[in-house]
């Protein structure tokens, strides 16, 4: 993977774009995703057989949400807990998927990930999803992270890549399932998040359009 003047990995389909949100529409951003957590509250999820709890705790909005529990991973209509309806996605990310997307069909899901200091995420995929045509779009807010992206077999090389608030992402075309995660935080990176922390937006179209 050849590595761009901004040491960014740049490959088929991995694009970053740096600070796509400045700090008012970051804040627009945080603050309509406050509202969302009012409605569907962050809680922590557990991992499917062994029901080992998540360090990332998560809400959604949009008409499906990604849940995992031990069952499994999949997309609903409710909230694990309320059973109510996940809120609506906020109209600036909208915008930015018309904007980036390149895709002619609206997101269905919002993932939001809470990462206190010591949360991070595992390497992973994301194929929980019907639709590899769009591309998954993710926005960074709050404490920068190390974040890690690989190919498309678990044991291909992997980079890491430093995301801070504000910064778009998206995995699309040959990198749609390119392996990629969190390996840690960095507490006190930026002030959008009083109590400090990182909170990652993850739209994704999941179904098939008809
Ligand atoms: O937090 C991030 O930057 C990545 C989140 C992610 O990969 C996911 O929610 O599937
Ligand atoms: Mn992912």
């Amino acid at each position: 993977m050849p590595i761009s003047e901004r040491g960014t990995p740049t490959f088929d389909g991995f694009r970053l774009v740096p600070g796509r949100l400045d700090r008012t529409e970051q804040e627009a951003l945080r603050d309509a995703i406050r509202a969302v957590a009012a409605e569907a509250p962050l809680y922590r999820p557990s991992m499917p057989r062994t029901g080992k709890p998540f360090s990332v705790r998560m809400t959604n909005c949009g008409s499906l949400g990604w849940v995992s529990d031990q069952s499994g991973y999949r997309y609903q209509p409710a909230h694990p807990l309320t059973g109510r309806p996940w809120p609506e996605i906020p109209e600036i990310l909208l915008v930015l998927w018309r904007e980036l997307a390149d895709y002619p069909h609206p997101p269905e899901a919002c993932l939001v990930n809470f990462y206190d200091p010591e949360a991070r995420m595992g390497l992973h995929q994301d194929s929980d999803e019907a639709e590899f045509a769009a591309p998954v779009l993710s926005v960074s807010l709050g404490d920068s992270c190390l974040f890690r992206v690989g190919g498309t077999n678990r044991r291909d090389p992997t980079r890491s890549v430093r995301l801070a608030s504000g910064d778009v992402l998206l995995l699309g075309g040959p990198s749609r399932l390119a392996f990629h995660g969190v390996d840690r935080i960095y507490p006190g990176t930026s002030k959008l998040l009083p109590q400090g922390g990182r909170i990652n937006l993850t739209l994704r179209r999941v179904t098939k359009p008809e």
